[in-house]
């Protein structure tokens, strides 16, 4: 039996869920004749619990009603990135994108067509890949070789899916590594501060400081990308101790001996020589460790790098040995209502499948097949490999691109490659809200809803629960979503012959969402109640669910690993920045971090928003007084960053402090300027991914490349304002 939370009264006040970014925040949405008056928290939603930010109250509202939104679709007129564009029909519009993509697969065949989208978190990503299927190709890009793809895949290998399922509420201590929730995610930060008012500890894993170093009880700074070598560590002195769980480990855990031998490489000192950080501060955050239950919060900062996959085996091993895996205070499994489908569900439906001759040719498939074609997490490409494809023809050429949701000329690392690549194309579309700069180098641009026009149905692991966002208002102009746009271009395709087959059986996304809800027992009209649906679960049932790996238990030592010849033991590779030759290290002598979000913009979201650029008008580079005086840089002056094999270097407003350690400095992402006069409208001027390479090294099994901890060198820029 399902039980339903308590029930809204007023109509007038809408729940529903802020899905912005996958915090998916609860919400109260308050309605006057068809318009919203006002955006509030949700206090009763199970997983945020009353938490919200601006994003979601404010720029999502701005961004709806913005003059800059896209309104009706546009065909470019002048040269590609011209900025001259004309107004046309959908009907023109969809005709000429069938035509001209018709063409390419006619003359290159499926394969010569690629779709972007940002990943399968959120509907418009299965969407997208259902679409490029019926096309023919496999092959679709995500983005998330630079965001959680090393985590997902470090939990397949493992067979442990826990992400997101973070029980802070219950536990008494808190393991932060690489995360930074106080500009990323409101509700988990209001869960750490809910601990510390509970008396739990925290121990921040994390090389720079700021909230969540300041909330720590124990903060330990390792050198950037050597985090394996603590979780090792602990994880030795935790064995070496007798203070992990014996029985689990037993019963449950594949290879805990040669996992206890590898443990056993990384005593104290030994890490302590690794990562930097001192020996007694690796054995105090093992003892609070483990005094559990405890759980293990991370984030982006040990993801989206070379060693990310290994780097999270080697935590998601701790949590299995330390008795925290599914244990009410640690990281929960996720789960389900039995009957409910989830986007990861349908991509590998066989339903909706390639034929596997094909699906193994999806680009990348071949280096990473755990994380691209038919055996991959999301079935998607490996990206640098595609925009390669682009540009070479090899292993095959890709002519046309449908993109939609994701802004790959700003977030995707060598942003002057990727417009090159989009400026060789035959053809390319993009769906957005507004003039991106991905969006300015298209043939078509289609305007799309945004989320606050759009219904959408998640599972929340966390909490768990099954959450809803109602398309609150109409969609703006002629704005149309995700699936509309992919059935218009199916049915166009359709009359011109390209189509291989259907796999887009819902006509609208009501029925898509339903055909998600499948025989849960939940339904829609119930979910626009309350916003969301509890369901039942229970803690540690292993016994009836048991692990998803070839050994049936939590592979400690991996068999998959080990049959494609890779380490199957959670590894420890020295930090990429230590690993450079020496010309390279006197050339580049600072290390790099990226990404560190900013409570204003999501990526490169909300840049046209005067209130946003406000509060935050420039990209910045925090630097330490120590690094600034000897590079001669005042604080707010601007600097010029540059790292090894690019020509092209980015430019950043320096914020002296002693937040990042000596030798390193740190910048966000996702910066472009909607107002300036050039066509790549910044991207390749103060965007940091103008400035990074994205040809490698990558993870060996996520193919991700290095986001962060990367070598780098700093001038000052004159004049200085
Ligand atoms: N306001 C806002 N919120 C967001 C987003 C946004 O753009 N804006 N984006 C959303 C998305 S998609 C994501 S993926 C998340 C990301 O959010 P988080 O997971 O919190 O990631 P970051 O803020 O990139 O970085 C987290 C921390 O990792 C540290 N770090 C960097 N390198 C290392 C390292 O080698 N080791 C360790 N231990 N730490 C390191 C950084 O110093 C930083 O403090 O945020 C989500 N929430
Ligand atoms: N150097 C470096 N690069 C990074 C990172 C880093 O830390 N460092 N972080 C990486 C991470 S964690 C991430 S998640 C990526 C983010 O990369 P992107 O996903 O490209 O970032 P966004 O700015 O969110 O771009 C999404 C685009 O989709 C549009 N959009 C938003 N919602 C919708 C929707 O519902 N439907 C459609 N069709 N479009 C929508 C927005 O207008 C925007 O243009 O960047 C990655 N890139
Ligand atoms: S954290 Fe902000 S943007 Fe993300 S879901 Fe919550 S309100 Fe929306
Ligand atoms: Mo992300």
């Amino acid at each position: 039996m399902l039980c339903w939370a308590p029930m809204q009264d007023d109509t007038t006040i809408h729940p529903s869920q802020c899905w912005e970014c996958n915090t998916y925040c609860g919400s109260l949405v308050t309605m006057r004749d068809g318009a919203i008056v006002k955006i509030a928290p949700n206090p009763d939603h199970p997983n945020s619990r009353g938490a919200f930010c601006v994003k979601g109250i404010r720029a999502v509202r701005e961004w709806t009603d913005n003059d800059s939104r896209l309104t009706h679709p546009l065909r470019r007129t002048g040269p590609r990135g011209g900025g001259k564009w004309e107004r046309i029909s959908w009907d023109a519009a969809l005709d000429e994108v069938a035509d001209r993509m018709a063409a390419v697969r006619g003359a290159h065949g499926p394969l010569a067509l690629a779709g972007a989208v940002s990943g399968a978190a959120f509907s418009r990503g299965t969407i997208m890949a259902l679409l490029m299927r019926s096309l023919g190709s496999p092959n679709w890009l995500i983005n998330q070789d630079l965001c959680g793809g090393c985590q997902a895949l470090s939990e397949k290998i493992t067979g442990i899916a826990m992400k997101n399922g973070e029980d802070i509420d219950h536990a008494r201590c808190a393991m932060l590594v690489g995360r930074n929730p106080q500009a990323a995610d409101p509700a988990q930060w209001m869960a750490l501060k809910r601990l510390k008012q509970r008396g739990g500890r925290i121990v921040t894993i994390d090389p720079m400081g700021g909230p969540a170093a300041d909330l720590a009880d124990l903060w330990l700074r390792p050198y950037p990308g050597s985090d394996a070598a603590l979780a090792l560590a602990i994880a030795h002195l935790l064995i070496r101790d007798d203070r992990y769980d014996s029985e689990f480990t037993a019963r449950w855990c594949h290879g805990f001996e040669r996992y206890a031998a590898r443990a056993a490489e990384f005593p104290p000192d030994v890490a302590a020589r690794l990562t930097g950080v001192d020996e007694a501060d690796i054995a105090a955050a093992a003892d609070l460790y483990a005094d559990g239950p405890s759980v293990f919060v991370p984030g982006h900062g040990i993801d989206a790098f070379s060693a990310g996959v290994q780097t999270f085996r080697a935590f998601d091993c701790l949590v299995a040995i330390s008795g925290n895996l599914d244990r009410r205070g640690g990281n929960r499994l996720a789960r389900r209502p039995k009957g409910m489908r989830t986007y990861l569900d349908l991509l590998h439906d066989p339903k909706f499948r390639l034929p596997l001759d094909i699906e193994k040719q999806t680009i990348g498939a071949r280096q990473f097949p755990l994380w691209a074609g038919p055996e991959g997490w999301q079935t998607a490409c490996h990206n640098p490999s595609v925009i390669d494809a682009i540009l070479t023809g090899d292993p095959y050429p890709v002519r046309a691109m449908y993109i939609s949701g994701v802004n790959i000329a700003v977030t995707y690392p060598n942003s002057a490659r990727t417009i090159e690549a989009l400026q060789s194309l035959d053809f390319l579309v993009v769906a957005s809200q507004t003039m991106t700069p991905t969006a300015g180098y298209a043939d078509i641009v289609l305007p799309k809803t945004t989320t606050l026009e759009e219904e959408e149905v998640q599972l929340q692991p966390g909490a768990p629960c099954v959450s809803y966002t109602r398309a609150l208002v109409a969609p703006r102009g002629e704005a149309r979503c995700d699936l509309d746009i992919a059935l218009g271009l199916r049915d166009a395709l359709a009359k011109r012959r390209a189509l291989s087959e259907d796999f887009l059986p819902w006509p609208t996304m009501r029925a898509f969402n339903e055909y998600l809800l499948g025989d849960s027992g939940i339904s829609i009209a119930e979910l626009a109640k309350t916003g969301f649906a509890v369901f039942p679960y229970t803690l540690g049932d292993f016994e009836a669910r048991g692990f998803a790996t070839a050994t049936g238990k939590v592979e400690l030592y991996s068999e998959r690993l080990a049959a494609l010849g890779l380490d199957p033991l959670p590894g420890y590779t020295p930090p990429r920045a230590a690993r450079e030759p020496q010309a390279v290290m006197d050339a580049f002598p600072l290390v790099l971090l990226t990404g560190i979000r900013e409570k204003t913009y999501h990526h490169s979201r909300f840049r046209d928003q005067p209130w946003a650029r406000k509060v935050s008008p420039d990209p910045t580079l925090q630097i330490h007084p120590d690094t600034a005086a000897a590079h001669n840089i005042a604080d707010a002056q601007w600097v010029a960053v540059r790292t090894p094999g690019m020509a092209n270097s980015c430019r950043l407003r320096a914020v002296v402090s002693d937040r990042a350690p000596p030798g390193v400095v740190a910048t966000g992402m996702g910066w472009w300027d909607p107002d300036a006069a050039s066509a790549d409208k910044g991207a390749l001027d103060i965007n940091i991914n103008g400035a990074l390479s994205y040809a490698g090294p990558w993870d060996p099994v996520s193919g991700s490349p290095d986001a962060h901890g990367l070598r780098c060198r700093i001038e000052p820029l004159h004049p200085t304002a």
